[in-house]
């Protein structure tokens, strides 16, 4: 398929292109780092061949979020904003934008994404997981918790999505992983990360506040897609005490506020019933870029045994939309 839009496609600064705890070899990650700093080299020549027509381009994870000093997560948030926003100008046709915020600082934040949405021009914010925030170095923050109700308020009043990409969890959390490092990252810990992530927020009865609000999950919804139905088979039993906030079901949120891309998931029966219980209207193309092969992504995508209404949803159309992208 021509005309492809992918969405969760990674850039880096130099400040924020560092391996990350280690996890790659110096071979691989010196083949990353070149990757994720190159925007308009071999990525468009990738593009161009796999008929990708746009991407909608991210920092690397974890970048801002692990800036344990708000104010040095700010000025980052800034200064990698300003750098995707000149390489973007160059070529606006292939590239636009999602801006990195300092969710330390929520009033910082809000600032952020007002400058980027409105004066840069990008297109909705991306966020890697919790943040850290201060000398604990165990302190992880998440976005449910009542200090976060205004930035909220500001991404739906600016009408722009909100990813919520993962990144692994702190030395304190990942002891359930001890002795197992195979599942740190994106094998298991990124997903079982992410997904709790957004299950305290729909939990948390943000979306009921807000209900206009729009989150993407990557990974064609950090199996939360696959969980839906037993996650509110049990709380129909929960006590009062135990139960969440939200008004609804879960997955009532799920299906009304959430959208999921294919990034680095290119599972033909995950991706069968994703559609079947979101529906092809709120599931997007995306590589995941440069850690997945776009080759890889497109040639799966342009395969499949689906529909051509809904090829040209997912592989185009959702995010246009969602995205208010100038594209025909
Ligand atoms: C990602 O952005 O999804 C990612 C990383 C690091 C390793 C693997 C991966 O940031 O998919
Ligand atoms: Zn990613």
């Amino acid at each position: 398929m021509k005309g492809k839009i992918g969405l969760e496609e990674h850039f880096a600064v130099p400040d924020t292109a560092l391996n990350p705890r280690g996890t790659y070899s110096d071979v691989t990650w010196a083949e990353l780092k070149g990757r994720l700093l190159d925007l308009h080299g071999e990525r468009l020549a990738l593009m161009d061949q796999h008929g990708i027509e746009m991407m909608v381009v991210s920092l690397n994870a974890p970048a801002v979020q692990a800036v344990p000093d708000p104010k040095a997560a700010v000025a980052l948030a800034r200064q990698a904003n300003d750098a995707l926003a000149d390489e973007v100008a160059r070529r606006p046709d292939r590239f636009q934008a999602l801006a990195a915020v300092a969710m330390q600082d929520p009033d910082a934040a809000i600032a952020e994404l007002e400058r980027a949405i409105k004066d840069l021009g990008f297109k909705g914010v991306l966020v890697n997981g919790f943040s850290q925030i201060g000398s604990d170095p165990d302190s992880a923050v998440y976005y449910d918790l009542p200090q976060y109700r205004p930035f909220w308020a500001a991404v739906e009043r600016l009408g722009v999505p909100f990813y919520l990409h993962p990144r692994s969890p702190l030395p304190r959390d990942a002891r359930l992983y001890a002795g197992h490092p195979w599942m740190m990252g994106a094998a298991w810990a990124f997903g079982n990360e992410t997904a709790v992530h957004a299950l305290r927020l729909i939990g948390s009865g943000l979306f009921d506040e807000h209900p206009k609000l729009a989150v993407v999950l990557g990974h064609l919804g950090e199996n939360i897609p696959f969980g839906l139905w037993r996650i509110d088979h049990c709380n129909a039993t929960a006590s009062k005490t135990d139960g969440h906030k939200a008004r609804r079901p879960i997955a009532d949120y799920v299906r009304e506020n959430f959208y999921v891309t294919t990034s680095g998931n290119f599972s033909t029966s995950a991706l069968i019933l994703t559609m079947a219980e979101l529906g092809a209207d709120r599931v997007m193309f995306s590589v995941d870029w440069p850690f997945e092969e776009i080759a890889h992504a497109a040639t799966w995508f342009d395969a499949l045994d689906i529909g051509e209404s809904d090829r040209l949803k997912i592989g185009r159309t959702n995010a246009a939309r969602l995205l208010k992208l100038a594209v025909t």
